[in-house]
C-alpha cells in the first residue's frame, strides 16, 4: 500500500482489467484504468481520503491484497472488481468474510443483462454492497458508497 497520511481506499481490478480501454468497448466503455483511478481519487478527495489502485491477473494477489486492507488501521474499505474470479473464487469470498474492512463489489457491465455463467456472484454475499452496470463510473459510486457507511 502507498504511504499516506490519509486514509487509503484500496481499488482492485482482477483478470484482464488491464485491457480496459484498448479493446470491447461496447462493452466495457474506452476508459482506463488510468482514468478509472483518476475518477476514484476525485470521489475520495472529497471524503479526505486517498486511493490506490492495483491491477492482477493473479487470483492469489487479490487474497494478499484483501488481507493487506484487514492488517492496514483505518483503512475505510475495499472496491473490488474480481473480474472472472467473481464468479469462480472460494478462496475470494473467504478472504472477504474474514476481513474486518467493507469491500463494494463493482462490475462494470450489467453482469445480469449478460450470459447466464456471470450470474452467480461468490462476492456478493459477503459484499457491503454492490455496484454493477454503470460503466466505470460504478468505482466513484463505490467509493462514495463507502462515505455514506
Ligand atoms: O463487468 C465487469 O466489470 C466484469 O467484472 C468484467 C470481467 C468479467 O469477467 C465479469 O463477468 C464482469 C472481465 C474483465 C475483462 O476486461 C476487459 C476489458 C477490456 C477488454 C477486454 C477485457
Amino acid at each position: 500500500m502507498t504511504t499516506s497520511t490519509q486514509p487509503t481506499v484500496l481499488v482492485l481490478n482482477g483478470p484482464n482489467l488491464n485491457l480496459l480501454g484498448t479493446r470491447n468497448p461496447q462493452v466495457y466503455g474506452s476508459a482506463t484504468l488510468d482514468d478509472v483511478a483518476a475518477l476514484c481519487r476525485d470521489e475520495a478527495a472529497a471524503h479526505g481520503w486517498a486511493v490506490d489502485l492495483r491491477q492482477t491477473n493473479h487470483e492469489g494477489a487479490l487474497v494478499d491484497w484483501l488481507h493487506e486492507a484487514g492488517a492496514t488501521r483505518g483503512c475505510p474499505g475495499v472496491v473490488l472488481n474480481a473480474g472472472a474470479y467473481t464468479h469462480t473464487s472460494v478462496a475470494l469470498h473467504d478472504a472477504i468474510e474474514a476481513i474486518d474492512v467493507p469491500v463494494v463489489e463493482v462490475h462494470i457491465s450489467n453482469v445480469h443483462r449478460r450470459e447466464t455463467f456471470r450470474h452467480h456472484s461468490y462476492v456478493s454475499p459477503v459484499a457491503a454492497g454492490i455496484v454493477v452496470g454503470f460503466g466505470v463510473a460504478g468505482y466513484a459510486l463505490a467509493v462514495r458508497g463507502l462515505a455514506t457507511r
